[in-house]
């Protein structure tokens, strides 16, 4: 029985030392040196090119290397009779909602005029809310929605939820459908998105939702970039329905040297970088998770493929 593995080439060398200490049990395999495809029964991989798990005839489990899966789910030659796990790392939580913290109090707190202001040489003192005046809507209250929820509401910041089935998480306001999401926008000055990208969420970032959002508004996407319709984006920056967006996450990434959101002035843009998968943390997990499968336990963390996440 052997694992294959593959993502990036950097991220390859550092599982690498982790995978040989914690499962010396395993023969694992590191692509593009498959070996007998036959002898394959774990994938543990980001961005696999396409066909690549297709060509396993006994995969009998595939891992995620991230928390979403929308990667996989590119591949049209996806074996769909083969379970996914995607990664739910506490580690990664906590860092995801670290960015969102300090992408809602960078809008909150005026940080682009102010950096505006610095270089021109302004000394001026803006008008200044409270958090309990700066209600956050985040679309997408599962694993990480939730718990950026509970730091911003520590923060002092009135928070509400959106997901796709009705969810009850005490001390948050939280509705679901496209009812409750246009109820949400209206009355978020801060709107984040922790969504999976789906058929039903690519796009909702769009014109439409910006307009419903109260004027001024500020943007956090830390989902994915397929949420956002860039070229919404600019015109509600500058027209001033949206005062500034971060952005983690992009259409294509890398983001294309000629793109107009790298010198956009209300925009701040990092390379995918709010939760990266972090292997010290994340090893255990998946070695958990072979454990339980091999012996017939319940695997969480199990994608629901009609779901689409
Ligand atoms: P979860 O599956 O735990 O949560 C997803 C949430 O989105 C749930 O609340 C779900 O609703 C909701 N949702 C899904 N589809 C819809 C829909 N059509 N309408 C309304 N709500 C919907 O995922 P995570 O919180 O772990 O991760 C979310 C995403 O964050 C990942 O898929 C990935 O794209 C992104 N991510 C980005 C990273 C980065 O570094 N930028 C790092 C890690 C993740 P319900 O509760 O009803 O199921
Ligand atoms: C993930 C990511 O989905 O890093 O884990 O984007």
């Amino acid at each position: 029985m052997a694992i294959l593995f593959r993502s990036t080439p950097a991220a390859t060398e550092r599982w690498r030392p982790l995978l040989a200490s914690l499962m010396p049990e395993h023969e694992i395999r590191y692509w593009p040196e498959v070996g007998d495809p036959a002898a394959i029964e774990y994938a543990l991989v980001w961005q696999p090119p396409p066909g690549l798990l297709a060509g396993l005839p006994n995969l009998r489990l595939i891992f995620g290397l991230g928390a979403g899966i929308d990667h996989l789910l590119r591949d049209p030659d996806l074996p769909r009779d083969v379970p996914i796990v995607r990664l739910v790392d506490p580690y990664m939580t906590d860092a995801m909602s670290e960015y969102v913290a300090l992408s809602v109090l960078r809008l909150h707190r005026q940080d682009l005029d102010y950096l505006a202001q610095q270089r021109a040489g302004v000394w001026l003192e803006r008008e200044q809310k409270n958090a309990a005046e700066r209600p956050v809507g985040i679309l997408g209250f599962g694993t990480l929605g939730r718990d950026a929820g509970k730091k911003l509401k520590a923060l002092g910041f009135p928070v509400a939820g959106w997901s796709r089935s009705p969810q009850q998480v005490e001390g948050f306001a939280t509705c679901h459908g496209p009812a409750g999401r246009d109820a949400l926008l209206a009355g978020s000055e801060i709107l984040v998105c922790l969504l999976p990208l789906t058929a039903e969420t690519a796009g909702i970032l769009n014109a439409a939702a910006f307009a419903r959002l109260p004027r001024g508004a500020g943007l956090v996407n830390a989902g994915r970039g397929g949420h956002l319709v860039e070229a919404d984006l600019i015109p509600a920056l500058d027209s001033g329905q949206l005062s500034g967006a971060v952005l983690d996450v992009v259409a294509h990434e890398p983001l294309p040297p000629d793109h107009p959101f790298w010198r956009h002035k209300r925009i701040i843009l990092t390379p995918h970088v709010a939760a990266e998968t972090h292997p010290p943390t994340a090893a255990p997990i998946i070695r958990e998770a072979i454990r339980r499968f091999a012996a017939g336990l319940p695997v969480p963390n199990v994608v629901d493929l009609t779901r689409g996440y």
